[in-house]
């Protein structure tokens, strides 16, 4: 997820990272034939061969796979910066006992890194133009209940906050940069043409992986993708204890700056989108209260030992700065402690919200599949009374492309951890 801001408020978040020279999020377009989906089916003709059927089970409880429950490590990277040397030497023992008081905390990120990287090869196996967008989220997030315990038939499906999806899967299209997931009835189809930000979230105990890449058919828009990919690397590179918000955010805007992108016949320089941010997480809590930059903002606010981070950046071929707008799927409860509503219909909606999400964020069709109907003037009080807040679309100008990539990051005491760190990117 990301976090916008308006002039003074902080609002969103979003990034990623590459990791090899052959890692890419760019699709090839497949045959259908190949397509042989693991969860879902996708287009109706459902196949019922081995292969099916093989891949199919190992989509379960994540938990069968790493029966010791240790899950594996992400990439781990040096600080670099002047004032971090020491953590990688001397003092290094002594950093790593204190990082043991953490250890079931990162376990659990490892644990819900790993099935993040599941999720999205799998999603990544079946994409292909001409998919529904509702479509493509059902295979993500169908894929994680499965690999959280979660679904209908899990071992966890009993306590939902104790794991599952982190906050609703973005599959924004183009100009628009984030925020999009397709409410109930929505028609959108995905084309060859299309640029789509996955921003995809995992929650265990809380802690939530937030990582996101683009995805496109047409290699014109790979240099777009590139810089996109490159200014991430540069937010992870760049990040450490003590480092200032400002100055990860200035340099991760001369990367992107660097690039062009050539599209029909017209070059463009890729602007970073000013007014969107990575940031910190805290538990059940996608946005920590901290906005990594994209551009040099001047806040000196410093990452600390032991913080967790979404390191995510938007480059796009527009103005370079994103506007709400559009009908709304994204929401989540506000902090704080509220009255309770006098509407009978919002209240029992707000048991929904609270017995199912506490403070992650959710979208409306997962009030649709827990049986909630004719919820939206209800939910709109709970918005209009401050209880709830809406995260609606945020989009640079038509006809502008916009890429994102995004990966969590834990800054432990001696290193920093890249944990969700895949293959793909
Ligand atoms: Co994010």
């Amino acid at each position: 997820m990301s976090e916008a801001r308006s002039n003074s408020a902080p609002v969103v978040d979003n990034g990623l990272t590459e990791k090899t020279a052959t890692s890419k999020t760019q699709i090839e377009p497949k045959p259908t034939e190949k397509n042989v989906s693991d969860v879902e089916v996708i287009d109706g003709a459902k196949k019922k061969n081995k292969k099916k059927k093989k891949k199919t089970n190992n989509i379960k409880n994540i938990e069968l796979l790493y029966p010791d429950l240790k899950f594996p490590e992400g990439e781990w990277m040096d600080y670099h910066q002047d004032q971090n040397l020491q953590r990688t030497t001397d003092e290094e023992k002594r950093y790593l006992a204190r990082d043991q008081d953490h250890a079931e905390r990162w376990n659990d990120m490892r644990k819900g890194s790993e099935i993040h990287r599941r999720v999205r090869k799998n999603l990544q196996n079946k994409l292909k133009p001409d998919m529904s967008l509702t479509d493509v989220v059902n295979v993500v997030e169908n894929a994680t209940r499965k690999f959280t315990g979660v679904d209908e038939n899990g071992d966890h499906k009993d306590r939902p906050k104790s794991q599952g999806i982190g906050f609703p899967t973005g599959v924004s299209l183009n100009h628009c940069a984030a925020h999009f997931t397709p409410n109930a009835g929505d028609q959108t189809i995905l084309r060859y043409e299309d640029v789509m930000k996955v921003d995809i979230g995992v929650q265990v105990n809380g802690y939530i992986v937030d990582s996101a890449f683009t995805v496109t058919f047409d290699s014109k828009y790979d240099n777009l993708l590139t810089a996109v990919k490159e200014a991430t690397n540069t937010g992870v590179r760049e990040s450490g204890i003590d480092v200032r918000l400002t100055d990860i955010g200035e340099a991760i805007q001369e990367v992107m700056e660097s690039y062009e992108v050539e599209l029909n016949g017209k070059t463009y320089q890729v602007k970073p989108c000013r007014n969107l941010c990575g940031h910190n997480i805290g538990p059940y809590k996608i946005h920590g209260g901290k906005s990594v930059p994209l551009v040099k903002n001047g806040d000196q606010t410093k990452m600390e030992e032991g913080e967790h981070f979404a390191i995510e950046t938007f480059g796009t071929t527009g103005r370079g700065y994103v506007i709400s707008g559009g009908e709304v799927s994204h929401y989540a409860k506000n902090e704080g402690s509220f009255p309770t509503p006098a509407l009978s219909k919002a209240k029992s909606l707000l048991k929904t919200i609270d017995d199912n999400f506490g403070t992650l964020p959710w979208c409306r069709r997962y009030l649709d599949r827990l049986g909630e109907e004719k919820y939206l003037f209800a939910l709109n009080s709970l918005v209009k009374h401050g209880v709830v807040e809406e995260y609606p679309p945020l989009s640079d100008i038509q006809g502008s492309y916009t890429a994102q990539y995004e990966h969590t990051i834990l800054l432990h005491p001696h290193k920093k951890e890249v944990v969700s760190r895949g293959e793909d990117y």
